[in-house]
């Protein structure tokens, strides 16, 4: 059971995240969605195909970013988070900022999605007394130099002994372990070679039995997999995505949902889908 605000979700099957991004400069879909109308249509829609949750992003952290202030961050937020609210799915917000996850816990969200891992000055503190769920992703330097020629001794180890850090934070500050997802954090501050070790190498982050988000959907290392732009990295999202719940993901964070939708679909009717573990 995941808790996450006021949802306690089983993840009995992998569940589908969707991604909205109100960032205008996001690395795969940004300026699409930038302004309100667009943002909700766009979530309306996720939502129908069957999104399980949403995770709305105010600041964009793809390699080579630049940062925003907390107040157009919360502006671009607030307005798609309060509609989404009374939607019936839970919503999570993408934020690094404790100001923001405040405010965004006050306005109702379920979840709080830290590309950081609440390292931030206060991040803990913002959250602990919440009922909100956690998401504690990794990420090796910041978005402006990030792949930079990243560097690890070993990269699995490193990613496990940072999650296993994050996580005895939280529960030091009173997080119940079952409000805390884990994610090892795909193209932030690593190689391609880095990305791969990571994917298989999945089943060993599941820290204390936490389980596992993962984000892969369009990002670069489908493109050098493939050689494929932005716009055409779907088929190699959906392999990418049905490797990593094979190797133990429970959560999936996506911007095509139907396409993940039909993708789990048949590969869990074909038996092989969910490990138990
Ligand atoms: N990736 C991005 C943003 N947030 N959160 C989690 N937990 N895991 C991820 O892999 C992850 C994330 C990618 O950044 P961005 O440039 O904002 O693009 P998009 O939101 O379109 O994926």
């Amino acid at each position: 059971m995941f808790h996450c605000g006021r949802f306690e979700l089983a993840l009995d099957r992998p569940l589908v995240m969707g991604i909205v991004n109100t960032t205008p400069d996001s690395f795969s879909d940004g300026g699409r969605y930038d302004n309100v109308e667009a943002a909700l249509a766009h979530a309306r829609r996720l939502v129908a195909e069957g999104a399980d949750l949403l995770d709305i992003g105010g600041e964009s952290t793809r390699p080579g970013a630049a940062p925003v202030t907390v107040a157009d961050e919360w502006q671009r937020i607030a307005p798609v988070l309060e509609a989404a609210c009374a939607w019936g799915v839970p919503v999570s917000v993408d934020t690094r900022r404790p100001e923001v996850m405040r405010a965004a816990l006050d306005a109702g969200a379920d979840m709080i999605n830290d590309v950081e891992g609440f390292r931030a000055p206060g991040a803990v503190d913002a959250v602990a007394r919440s009922r909100a769920g956690l998401c504690v992703m990794h990420m090796q330097g910041e978005p402006d130099a990030m792949q930079q020629a990243p560097v690890y001794e070993n990269v699995v180890g490193t990613v496990r002994d940072f999650l296993v850090a994050r996580m005895t934070a939280l529960r030091a500050a009173g997080v119940a372990r079952e409000r805390i997802v884990l994610d090892p954090g795909f193209g932030f501050g690593k190689t391609l070679a880095h990305n791969l070790d990571l994917l298989r190498g999945l089943p060993a982050l599941a820290v204390e039995g936490a389980p596992i988000l993962v984000g892969l959907s369009r990002k670069s290392m489908i493109g050098q997999l493939t050689g494929k732009g932005v716009d055409d990295r779907l088929s190699g999202s959906l392999a990418a995505m049905l490797a990593a719940v094979a190797r133990g993901a429970r959560i999936v964070r996506v911007h095509d949902v139907a396409a993940t939708r039909d993708a789990l679909a048949v590969w869990q009717a074909a038996g092989v889908a969910v490990r138990e573990d």
